[in-house]
């Protein structure tokens, strides 16, 4: 996605004009990738922009920085009403908004810790991500030849710069080979996740994803997929998933802010299901535009309206 900018950046506690909102080439997280960032959609619901499941965003933002060692100076309560205030001031129907800590200029060397913490909240237009008609027809994806890094290596469900290294080999990997994304298996040689989504593979009506413990990244809109599958009745389960039951399965989906739900057609050019997109994938995509459109009420609480 091409970087439209917009007017204004928040940045450490004010807003700024976008081209002001730059930094030194000493930065620590520039070297070392040390900074933790968020993706969040706010949706056009019935002509007010609200942003979905901003609190979940930003326990995320805490809990990945917890991690690292690295001290927001601000409350989750302040980090929140800075982005509904970001999109106001962009005056944007429909955002991307991407908090991001990172650490800043201090020292050279590995060790974080003497570097100031920064905090930063852009937004950005953003259609649909794999596609504008990924979403109808689905995406075509391979397993990617990088496994994903193993659970003693990096902490998974930490969304963390440096470790998106690792997903930039994944994508560039299945984009170069005419993919449009690709699947990476966790270190034990189970399913665990695309370079940007989580996934889920149905068979038999049952519905199945992998647990954390497959190192992947606690997806919000996968939490989201979970309980709306569970309200139209679909047993859901978080299982090991070895690789051949992706070739097997009736419907297999992409989740993730960016994404949203994507179904996926083929896998390695093997058909899933009959090729296209399944029955169950768009029921729940159309549980799921239903409440991000307004179409349905949001009894889940998912919208924080921007006012
Ligand atoms: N796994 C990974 C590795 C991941 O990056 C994402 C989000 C997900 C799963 C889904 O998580 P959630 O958004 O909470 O449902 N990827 C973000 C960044 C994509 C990008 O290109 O940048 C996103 O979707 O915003």
């Amino acid at each position: 996605m091409a970087i439209e900018p917009t007017r204004y950046i928040w940045m450490d506690g004010e807003f700024i004009p976008w081209d002001e909102a730059t930094v030194h080439v000493s930065v620590h997280a520039l070297h070392y990738g040390s900074n933790a960032f968020e993706g969040i959609r706010a949706y056009n619901v019935q002509g007010t922009p609200a942003i979905f499941c901003l609190d979940a965003h930003i326990r995320r933002l805490y809990d990945s920085c917890k991690v690292y060692r690295m001290e927001i100076g601000y409350t989750a309560e302040q980090l929140k009403a800075a982005c509904i205030e970001t999109v106001k001031r962009n005056q944007l129907p429909a955002a991307y908004i991407r908090p991001l800590v990172f650490r800043g200029a201090g020292t050279i060397g590995v060790d974080p810790r003497p570097c100031p913490v920064h905090v930063t909240i852009f937004t950005l237009y953003l259609g649909r991500y794999l596609g504008p008609e990924a979403v109808e027809q689905g995406v075509d994806v391979c397993v990617s030849s990088w496994g994903r890094m193993a659970l003693n290596t990096f902490p998974g469900s930490a969304k963390i710069g440096g470790q998106y290294i690792n997903s930039q080999l994944i994508k560039m990997e299945a984009v170069e080979n005419g993919y449009a994304e690709g699947i990476a298996i966790d270190s034990n040689g189970f399913v665990s996740e695309g370079s940007g989504e989580n996934i889920f593979v149905i068979r038999d009506g049952v519905i199945i994803t992998p647990p954390l413990a497959s190192s992947i990244l606690r997806g919000i809109t996968r939490q989201c997929v979970i309980t709306l599958a569970q309200e139209l009745g679909y047993p859901v389960r978080e299982e090991f998933i070895p690789r051949e039951t992706l070739y097997m399965a009736d419907e297999v989906f992409f989740t993730g802010t960016a994404a949203e739900v994507t179904p996926i057609r083929s896998i390695d050019r093997i058909p899933v299901g009959e090729g296209g997109r399944g029955p169950m994938t768009k029921a729940l995509q159309e549980a799921f535009f239903a409440i991000t459109t307004g179409e349905q009420e949001d009894r889940y609480g998912w919208l924080t309206p921007v006012t």
